[in-house]
């Protein structure tokens, strides 16, 4: 790996104008908070949107703030207002981010945006590809830039590019009902590795991928034809040690140096010892859960009256987003609702919601976290929420609790945290009042746990295994990257074709000369693949065997004309030139009317389903079928399969969503060796795409020039990325 480039929509700082000098402070957020802490140790540049519109400062102004950001190592994206309000504000906030978190009902389906959001991630695009080389790495972020990693690695493909998702990945049921749903997915999918928080997101990404662009999906591989494409979950750490530091520090510090918020705070808990602190803090946006938290607080104060007066709840909302109409209803609902709290249980003493509207620096933040005896995350949506972890990682004397929601990615690492449903206002104030009465050896058993884990998968733990995670790709891809064929391979195959007198080429049919279709009687050989096959076959230097898994009855029917040779059902049947079908060993098929009841079985449980009928062998097709419930099924068939056949001579064949049953002892590797016993010759060719062609792959001398259409892992020595590849490569030899 030569250099690691980050991109993002917003640069890890913001720009601040004081009179006429411009100056940069680190920005508030996940993202930035996060990664800012690693992208200057791994080299390369964070490219990124600086904050300012363009066209609102002079030509000076903008080279001014250019030179401070690259300073930084930040590269800034210039944008203009429009651009700002249709790909930001328009598609990534009103369409992308409602819609990734559940909010259905608040999402649009604008043109005007989404063509913003295609020219502006472009724009990322190209400004990426200016400044990297060709063994470079880019880890690319967020739901801002979905498009960034197919128009990369289209303009580039030698750039490897980690892809990491910040938000939730919707169910297919949600992500579905975006109108551009498959620019999407073939925009990640431009990625070599795709990061998400949790297993869930992963899984309903792997659905999508299946069932809108049909690509196979094996374990967390994605076979998207040209390339594979991994997809897994790294939960993003917190840079625990800052936050610990800072506490120690908060703790430690004499009061002279104490700032103002500080001694209030102590001030208020010296007067009123027996009052505890429930801290939440985010961005006030509707994912978080805000006005169910309240309620439930409300709950908790009405159920257990006791309380009053011994709780103080102190909210921070950092303000978010506030064009943006469904923002200011939620501001509005919240003032609402805090005011209604505080006025119905407000005392001249008490005050139970202590509301700030505001960000608050650093310090001010981890004092909060350190004060606070119970954190209430309560989002009914939230990719991960990093709050959940500072939390945990501030407080040094193991002594606090925290309350998480089901539905925030975190909940997933926190087992030891007090889960509750963001929706069920009931549990939420039980489970505070557990939480105000759980002992101190509770609290310190349950907050040890999650320490010793948020300390050690920490915030760099999470980039490293991201990158190494990007590493293992590309040693997986070089495994399924057979050779694909040059000019010069090519050359050298026809210079060795042109010299041989005696040539056999062995050619399977369905994925090779002919692509699949959803009916397989549909594929009968057209005219131009007639053409190219006579034209060799006319040729008395070459024997042209079709060798495949079809009936015999259609190869007959298809290829009549008596210049090719016909190798069936993999084997179990031939037909050379000038002669009639001979069976190649002497078969039995009794075994069928056992088999044949359980593949039937299984066409009824699972539609769009067939079994095709060979003489020797029985195939059940499942290529119609919705993919991950025939999957599924094709697994169980095989056992049952398996018991049913005991120790029969009887052979299992997984092929391109088929089963195959077939009597053992003959494949497309015997059937090829014996021809060429018949046929000797000087120049052999094989081309397959699924693994039955493996067979002859093995079987054949090495002199073979072997070949696998698609990716996959292969015997052979050179792949061929299609059927009219494959069609143009026998025009082109001859
Ligand atoms: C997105 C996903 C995912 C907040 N207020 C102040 C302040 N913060 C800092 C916190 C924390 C960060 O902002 C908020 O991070 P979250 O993870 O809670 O939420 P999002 O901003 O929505 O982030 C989220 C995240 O990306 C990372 O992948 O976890 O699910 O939505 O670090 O400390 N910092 C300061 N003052 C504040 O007032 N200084």
């Amino acid at each position: 790996m030569n250099k690691l480039h980050i991109i993002s929509n917003r640069l890890p700082f913001q720009v601040n104008k004081l009179e006429n000098t411009y100056s940069l402070v680190e920005s508030v957020g996940g993202l930035a908070t996060g990664m800012k802490s690693v992208y200057k140790k791994l080299g390369g540049y964070w490219i990124g949107w600086s904050g300012i519109a363009h066209e609102t400062i002079s030509a000076d102004e903008s080279n001014t703030i250019d030179d401070l950001l690259k300073k930084e190592f930040c590269l800034s994206v210039p944008l203009s207002s429009d651009e700002i309000n249709l790909y930001y504000e328009g598609f990534s906030n009103n369409t992308i981010w409602p819609l990734f978190h559940y909010f259905t009902q608040h999402a649009t389906y604008k043109h005007d945006d989404w063509d913003a959001y295609v020219r502006v991630n472009q724009k990322f695009a190209d400004y990426a590809l200016s400044v990297c080389n060709d063994d470079d790495t880019i880890w690319i972020h967020d739901y801002q830039l979905l498009l960034v990693p197919g128009m990369i690695k289209k303009a580039n493909p030698n750039i490897s590019i980690g892809y990491f998702l910040h938000i939730p990945f919707p169910s297919y049921e949600v992500f579905r009902l975006l109108p551009w749903r498959k620019e999407l997915l073939e925009g990640i999918l431009g990625a070599d590795l795709i990061g998400f928080h949790t297993y869930d997101y992963e899984r309903h990404f792997f659905s999508c991928v299946r069932r809108l662009l049909g690509f196979d999906v094996n374990m967390n591989q994605i076979n998207i034809g040209s390339r594979i494409v991994v997809a897994d979950a790294f939960p993003m750490g917190i840079d625990y040690n800052k936050f610990e530091a800072k506490a120690q520090e908060i703790i430690a510090k004499p009061d002279l140096e104490k700032t103002d918020f500080s001694k209030e705070l102590e001030r208020f808990i010296e007067q009123f010892p027996e009052r505890k602190l429930i801290l939440s803090i985010d961005r006030l946006d509707y994912s978080k859960g805000i006005p169910n938290r309240l309620k439930s607080f409300e709950r908790f104060l009405a159920k257990y009256p006791e309380v009053v007066g011994k709780v103080t709840f102190v909210m921070l909302a950092v303000p978010s987003r506030e064009q943006i109409e469904h923002y200011q209803q939620l501001k509005r609902e919240v003032d609402e609702l805090v005011g209604s709290i505080n006025a119905k249980y407000r005392e001249i003493n008490y005050s139970p919601i202590w509301y700030f509207y505001r960000s608050m620096p650093f310090d001010q933040l981890v004092e909060l976290y350190v004060k606070s005896e119970i954190a209430l995350i309560t989002p009914v949506r939230d990719g991960m929420n990093l709050v959940a972890k500072e939390y945990v990682a501030s407080k040094i004397n193991k002594k606090g609790v925290i309350i998480i929601s089901e539905m925030a990615g975190a909940s997933k690492e926190m087992c030891e945290a007090l889960i509750i449903n963001p929706n069920n206002e009931e549990e939420i104030a039980d489970t505070l009042f557990q939480a105000m009465n759980m002992t101190d050896e509770e609290q310190i058993q349950r907050m040890s746990q999650l320490q010793l884990r948020l300390k050690r998968y920490d915030l760099f733990k999470w980039a490293s295994e991201f990158i190494k995670g990007l590493d293992k790709v590309a040693g997986i891809q070089r495994v399924f990257n057979t050779k694909s064929i040059s000019q010069n391979i090519f050359s050298a195959i026809k210079t060795h074709y042109a010299q041989a007198n005696k040539r056999v080429l062995f050619l399977d049919y369905d994925g090779t000369l002919v692509g699949f279709k959803s009916n397989p009687v549909l594929t009968k050989p057209d005219e131009s693949l007639l053409n190219i096959l006579r034209t060799l076959a006319a040729d008395k230097r070459n024997e042209i065997v079709i060798i495949s898994g079809r009936d015999k009855n259609t190869l007959n029917l298809w290829f009549n004309e008596n210049n090719i040779h016909l190798i069936a059902e993999h084997g179990i049947w031939h037909r050379r030139i000038d002669s009639d079908w001979t069976m190649s060993v002497a078969l039995d098929n009794a075994w069928m009317l056992k088999i044949k009841p359980l593949l039937e079985h299984f066409v009824d449980i699972t539609p769009a389903t067939f079994i095709e009928e060979k003489s020797y062998s029985l195939v059940w097709h499942y290529r119609n079928a919705e993919q991950e419930y025939s999957e599924r099924r094709a697994i169980e068939l095989k056992d049952e399969l398996k018991h049913l056949i005991g120790n029969q001579n009887i052979e299992i064949m997984d092929g391109d969503k088929v089963i195959e049953i077939k009597v053992g002892g003959v494949n497309k590797g015997i059937a090829a060796a014996a021809f060429l016993s018949e046929f000797p010759a000087e120049f052999i060719l094989a081309i397959g795409d699924d693994w039955t062609d493996e067979f002859m792959f093995k079987e054949l001398p090495d002199t073979t020039h072997s070949i696998k259409v698609g990716i996959k892992q292969t015997f052979a020595k050179y792949k061929l990325d299609s059927v009219e590849k494959v069609r143009e490569f026998l025009s082109a030899l001859h």
